[in-house]
């Protein structure tokens, strides 16, 4: 197989470990911390974990290794959605196990969660392994977003691990995936199979970070390639003088890529859902806001700018969502075979106008009609409106030239808009990861295997003081319990972990809100350019700017 020049470079890059993980297996120990409580509903969570919750948090540090020598039987999964570094925890989780005991074993299993219950894997080896080191994807075995929830699925997956003679299960995902690892670590335990469950905080949103997890593996490198494309299209804007450019950035429902990017790139505008959602602000709102900023800048000469639209913004929008309630409810069961049976736009159009409350249609009346078709016809299994397929940064942009022809109606504008779009995710999710992601997931993988050996069970791997050079990181493990809250989900009260949404009250934000006025008139664009893996660390090391506001610096 042929492979990139890059490639080729990249395979022989030696990760960095925290310094406490350094220098031989035989020399980490482990430092017993206070026990831990969940965020809230304690009592709650307590009683549904009887077996995992309220342990001790811990740290590794530099030490006699006193864990016991027994054979480790491991298998790994990759869950969700990809993250540039998935690889590394893979190998990092695998150079520590093999160097704890060449004997023990490392099982990947295939395509994501479904692969433990099908029992579909393969064993690692250093020739297998060494074909991935520092790469982007998650190809190494695959991923997948079946959900392992289900005492059905649990008592599988514990006969799966007890044919293989499975000691521990890793699993790598993001806060659904690690709300479901420590319901695994729970049942394993009541069930005394013997079987250790850790997790290891993944997902390119960065929506599954707390005070312990600062950061989720693959937003650094995930946002580092948004933003040298977002860059590089303002440097275009700046030089044709022409487009507008909308670009709408993965995240599904929280903001904190777009406001990661914006930080990286000052555009002229980046909506951020959490804000739209606080203030109730309608798409009227945000519209006229980007038409001034539009406005503004025609007036000095200048029209052209950049607008970050986060992937999940219309959903925030509250009139948006009553609107996608309203037509789900409209659709549901025998009424879409009705309504798909109609011969025309025209019919279908009739029969939503009666059969959406007035308010709703005010709302579905000015959206453009690519849009409109596009709630009715791309419907999920279940017959709901798909909001992740809307084209926001289409909408807004068909929004703002609503609002602009009414200003030149009203002889208050006098500029052009010539805007184009954009949507940047999957160029994301399997980049080569930068330095950062490649050190921090090795780590991660790394640091997984020392809490299975010192027999940790429903733990999430932990590495922090992650704005700091690697060697002063801090390596150890949180009672995934910890991290959880009882919330309503599909008509249930479930325990999961917090999803971290944008706080509008945070550096990062606070910082953004603070210049965005100055960012929306003048053209102040910064050019983060491409990755940079080799060279000064100055820009090869660099973390992001949240994680760096974050940390106040
Ligand atoms: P995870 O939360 O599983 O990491 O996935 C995040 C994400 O990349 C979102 O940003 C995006 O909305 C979604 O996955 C896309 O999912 P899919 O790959 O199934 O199209």
């Amino acid at each position: 197989m042929k492979i990139s020049p890059l490639q080729i470079e990249r395979l022989q890059y030696n990760p960095k470990l925290p310094g406490m993980l350094r220098g031989g297996i035989a020399e980490i120990c482990v430092k017993e911390g206070e026990p831990t409580q969940s965020v809230a509903d304690q009592e709650k969570i307590q009683a549904l974990f009887p077996n995992t919750y309220g342990k001790n948090e811990i740290t590794f540090q530099k030490g006699q290794n006193t864990s016991e020598a027994k054979k480790q039987v491991v298998g790994v999964i990759l869950s969700g959605g990809q993250a540039p570094g998935g690889h590394n925890v893979v190998c990092g989780l695998y150079d520590a196990l093999k160097a704890t005991n060449p004997e023990n074993e490392l099982f990947g299993f295939k395509n994501g969660p479904s692969g433990l219950i099908e029992d579909d894997y393969l064993v690692f080896d250093d020739e297998y392994i060494d074909q991935y080191r520092n790469t982007g994807g998650f190809d190494i075995i695959g991923s997948g977003r079946t959900k392992l929830e289900t005492e059905q699925q649990f008592a599988v997956a514990a006969e799966v691990c007890k044919k293989h003679g499975i000691t521990a299960i890793v699993i790598i995902g993001g806060d659904d995936s690690n709300t479901n690892a420590g319901v695994l670590a729970e049942y394993f335990a009541a069930n005394n199979t013997g079987v250790q469950v850790i997790g290891c905080p993944k997902t390119i949103d960065g929506d599954l970070k707390n005070e312990d997890i600062e950061c989720s593996f693959g937003f650094d490198t995930a946002t580092k390639t948004y933003s040298e494309l977002i860059g590089n299209i303002e440097r275009d804007a700046n030089s044709a003088k022409k487009y507008w450019h909308f670009v709408k950035v993965m995240g599904r429902s929280a903001s904190h890529v777009a406001l990661e990017c914006a930080l990286e790139t000052q555009p002229n505008i980046c909506l951020i859902s959490e804000e739209v959602a606080a203030k109730k602000m309608s798409l009227s709102e945000l519209a006229d806001n980007i038409a001034d900023s539009v406005a503004k800048r025609a007036a000095k000469g200048m029209n052209f700018g950049v607008a970050i639209i986060p992937e999940g913004v219309v959903e925030f929008v509250p009139e948006f969502r009553v609107l996608i309630d309203e037509i789900n409810e409209l659709l549901a069961g025998a009424k879409a075979d009705e309504f798909n049976a109609l011969p025309s736009w025209a019919d279908k159009y009739a029969f939503i106008e009666k059969g959406l409350t007035k308010e709703s249609m005010d709302v579905f009346a000015i959206l453009p009609q690519t849009i409109q078709q596009q709630l009715f016809l791309e419907r999920d299994p279940h017959g709901n409106v798909q909001v992740s397929l809307i084209e926001s940064e289409k909408l807004f942009s068909a929004l703002v030239a609503a609002k602009l022809a009414e200003r030149k109606e009203a002889g208050t504008y006098n500029g052009k808009f010539s805007p184009l779009h954009h949507f940047f995710g999957y160029e994301g999710r399997c980049a080569f990861p930068s330095n950062f992601d490649a050190d921090y997931c090795y780590s991660l993988g790394y640091n997984a295997f020392m809490l299975i050996q010192y027999g940790y069970n429903g733990y999430l791997s932990k590495i922090s003081n992650l704005s700091k050079p690697a060697e002063e990181w801090v390596a150890g493990g949180m009672p995934i319990t910890k991290m959880m809250n009882m919330e309503r989900r599909h008509g249930e009260d479930k325990p999961v972990i917090r999803k971290a949404l944008v706080e509008l009250d945070g550096k990062p934000f606070k910082y953004f809100e603070a210049h965005r006025a100055e960012w929306a008139e003048e053209t102040a664009y910064t050019y983060p350019g491409a990755i940079q893996y080799y060279g000064p660390a100055s820009v090869c090391d660099l973390t992001t700017r949240t994680l760096a506001l974050e940390k106040g610096e």
